[in-house]
């Protein structure tokens, strides 16, 4: 094997919008993108078109910078790029100088065959967090990973990789931040230290461009913005979505559905979504309906809406081949499936028995699987679980021969599920007219959130499996994915009683709250586990609803800038080192202010890291300076979930849906804080996309603890409030001068859309 290292530059040339820089190896371009964005490729075969499937903004324009005898430097208000001469090298510092990351001076960027490494410098005290969905510490310093997206049943927390490839990462040190977004589809590597002798860390992939997007923001926030400004930000779910889903592999027919609809409004316990996995269909053939079990689709979906209930039906990629049916028939015809070179359409097994498995490469394949989706809108389904999509087939790995678009299996596997999640996605918005989708995903690459949300996969009904749940969830927050679940409960084997309350109770804080399970494992539902157990899970879940004004207001942050709802401690509290030990790096702020500590459920007392800033502990309103340690009590009715000093949270009566109406009453629950705070409050229809349009409700709520009131701006939008009134309900505010009785509920006030301000 042949070691190539990148070596002197021979030209520059500035062309209209990047530097071209031509070393004997390679081309180098770069590009700047915004002020804190720095695109470098070096490329032996640039493809000219370059495509992504994860990047949808272009450069900004011209690349300013000067040349000396021995290097470029790339300047923008925020960032000074180093390029030194011979050899090649790229070096990022802040525009005052400071260093960010370089390149390590000896071996750079280089080639072993057509695998591509760089290999960076690495600081003493560095951090690295991101790639989405990986097992491990939050702090992935001593750590390795690989990206080759896997059906990984039966992980555990060891296991790597799993389903999906987020090729990007944030460096923290120094007190400073960086983040690198290595935009390659190929199979790669990440080495944060694990490898070398704390000299270096590397990434690079078996093929393709060293391709990197540097983003120089000072905070992890704004490199998430910027993260997910190139690579796209998710829009408004349907509000359903939020709701309580239950799902089991499999509910065996449309009977039991409704069943287990029927139990949930029984028993009083709010719920929104049901499932039906791989056996509603007739032999697992995608896009039709088993005709005994389920005979009548509609009649049958039109029985769960008078129960409020919402259909989210599974469809894996695999077509399968069976001479009159429909989907078979039109691929074969139309040549929709992937190949081998000789142009045989490529065979696996999976469920269905012999495969083919469409292209979703091409637009044509992508609108042919969108616009089959009406076997199921006709009937009234609404959400689409893509399963199987790495893609996976029985003890097989697609040979690496085939192609996909005009591209072999090695060069984009990795990308498949995303292919197939925006089929879906698209083809369904089509379907809905002015309704939202809900699409769930299980394999994705960089910008997914664009089209669907995403769930971890196959994981286990233990302990440590639930905690590495959670560290995943806020791992793919970091990565752009703020609409994410897990199996609630643990998709293999059975949980205790115990394990079920608690993981439901995480699921509270968990952006989508799905309670799933595999066959043969006992049934799942909340009835399942003793009444002292149903009662514990019926109240969580119906604090999940009373949350819902907030969650959907987080939902909208995401939207608008990228900050997942689940958000590690990383991002607000980077430079603070108790945030990365182990023994708290599974606490995540759920929105701005909402502290969540998730507890084994074997243990009823919990050491809780509290970074800086005062907590008052939820539902007991005790207070706690931060900075701290605290054991503090854990049982099964109480995870421990810390509410932030000045914490504005929006909730709502209990519904046993969200196709309820409510009782019309905002309760706005205001945490005295000792500095002014803000909450921005949002709403829409919560189905359709007239909030693109400008109808939604939205406007900042702020507190100010010297004026001693709390402000309603005037409302942006034409939507009018669910709310005809808003209570609004003060924590913590007992000690406040002047007044010895503090009354906790001040009267209702009318929901103007005027601004106006209430005193305390
Ligand atoms: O081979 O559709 O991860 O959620 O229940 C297993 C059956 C296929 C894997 C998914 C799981 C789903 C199951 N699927």
């Amino acid at each position: 094997m042949r070691l190539e290292i990148i070596g002197n530059i021979e030209s520059v040339k500035n062309s209209t919008n990047l530097l071209i820089i031509k070393t004997p190896e390679a081309t180098a371009r770069v590009w700047v993108y915004s002020d804190s964005i720095i695109r470098v490729n070096v490329s032996k075969a640039f493809d000219e078109t370059d495509t992504s499937f994860a990047v949808i903004q272009n450069p900004a324009g011209q690349v300013e910078y000067s040349e000396s005898a021995d290097e470029i430097v790339v300047n923008t208000s925020l960032l000074k790029l180093r390029i030194s001469k011979s050899p090649l090298r790229f070096d990022f510092y802040t525009a005052d100088g400071k260093e960010l990351s370089k390149d390590d001076e000896r071996f750079g960027i280089n080639w072993q065959g057509e695998r591509v490494i760089n290999y960076r410098k690495l600081y003493p005290d560095e951090k690295f967090i991101g790639l989405g969905e990986k097992t491990g510490n939050l702090d992935k310093r001593g750590d390795s990973f690989t990206n080759w997206n896997t059906d990984a049943a039966l992980h555990d927390t060891k296991t790597d990789p799993l389903y999906k490839t987020f090729p990007f990462f944030i460096g923290i040190h120094s007190g400073l931040t960086y983040g690198l977004f290595f935009d390659n589809t190929h199979k790669s590597y990440f080495d944060f230290g694990a490898t070398t002798d704390e000299q270096m860390s590397w990434f690079g992939a078996d093929g393709g461009d060293m391709n990197y997007y540097f983003f120089g923001a000072q905070s992890v926030a704004k490199i998430i913005e910027d993260y997910t400004w190139l690579t796209g930000r998710m829009e408004m779910p349907p509000l359903w979505s939020l709701g309580y889903q239950q799902c089991r592999w499999s509910y065996m027919s449309a009977a039991e559905v409704l069943d287990i609809a029927a139990r949930f409004r029984k028993e009083k316990i709010p719920a929104d979504v049901m499932y039906c996995d791989i056996d509603y269909m007739d032999g697992f053939k995608i896009f039709t309906w088993n005709k005994e079990t389920f005979p009548n689709p509609k009649s049958f979906i039109a029985k769960l809406k008078a129960m409020n209930f919402r259909l989210v039906t599974i469809v894996d990629p695999g077509i399968k081949i069976e001479d009159g049916y429909k989907q078979y028939d039109e691929g074969v015809d139309k040549d929709y499936f992937a190949k081998y070179p000789n142009g045989e359409n490529y065979t696996a097994d999976v469920w269905p028995g012999h495969c083919h498995f469409p292209d979703f490469f091409r637009d044509d394949v992508r609108e042919w699987w969108g616009s089959a989706f009406i076997a199921l809108t006709e009937p009234g389904v609404e959400g689409f679980w893509n399963d199987m999509n790495e893609p996976a087939a029985w003890g097989q790995n697609i040979p690496w021969l085939v192609k996909f678009g005009d591209k072999f299996m090695p060069e984009v596997r990795n990308a498949y599920g995303m292919q197939m999640a925006r089929a879906t996605y698209e083809g369904t918005r089509k379907l809905l007219g002015n309704k939202r989708p809900f699409v769930l995903t299980r394999a994705a690459y960089a910008g997914t959130q664009r089209y669907s949300a995403v769930w971890t996969g196959d994981n286990s009904a233990y302990d440590e499996h639930m905690l590495m749940g959670q560290r995943i969830v806020s791992s793919l927050g970091i990565t752009g994915m703020s609409f994410v679940g897990v199996d609630i409960g643990g998709f293999t084997g059975d949980p205790t009683p115990e394990l079920m309350v608690r993981w439901n109770s995480l699921g509270v804080y968990t952006p989508m709250f799905r309670n799933h399970a595999m066959q043969g494992t006992i049934m799942r539902e909340p009835w399942q586990w003793g009444k002292k157990s149903m009662a514990i899970i019926k109240k969580d879940i119906e604090l999940r609803y009373r949350l819902l004004p907030y969650i959907y207001s987080g939902f909208y942050q995401s939207h608008k800038t990228g900050i997942p709802l689940s958000r590690t401690l990383a991002i607000d509290y980077t430079h603070d080192e108790n945030v990365y030990n182990v023994k708290y790096h599974n606490q995540f702020l759920f929105g701005d202010s909402i502290l969540v500590a998730p507890v084994e459920s074997t243990r009823l007392t919990a050491d809780v890291y509290l970074p800086a800033g005062e907590w008052y502990r939820s539902g007991r309103d005790e207070k706690y300076s931060g900075g701290q340690v605290y054991n503090v009590g854990a049982p099964l009715t109480d995870l421990p979930v810390f509410i932030k000093a000045g914490a504005i949270i929006p909730m709502q009566n209990v519904e046993q849906s969200t196709n309820e109406k409510g009782n019309g009453i905002l309760e706005l629950n205001v945490w005295y804080g000792g500095e002014v705070s803000g909450f921005v409050y949002y709403e829409d229809d919560g189905t359709s996309y007239d909030y693109e349009n400008g109808d939604y409700h939205k406007r900042e709520i702020t507190f100010d603890p010297v004026k001693r009131t709390i402000t309603f701006s005037e409302v942006e939008g034409t939507f009018k409030s669910n709310f005809s009134k808003i209570e609004v309900v003060l924590h913590g505010f007992e000690a406040l001068a002047g007044k010895q009785k503090q009354a906790k509920r001040l009267k209702q006030f009318e929901n103007l859309s005027v601004s106006f301000t209430i005193e305390f």
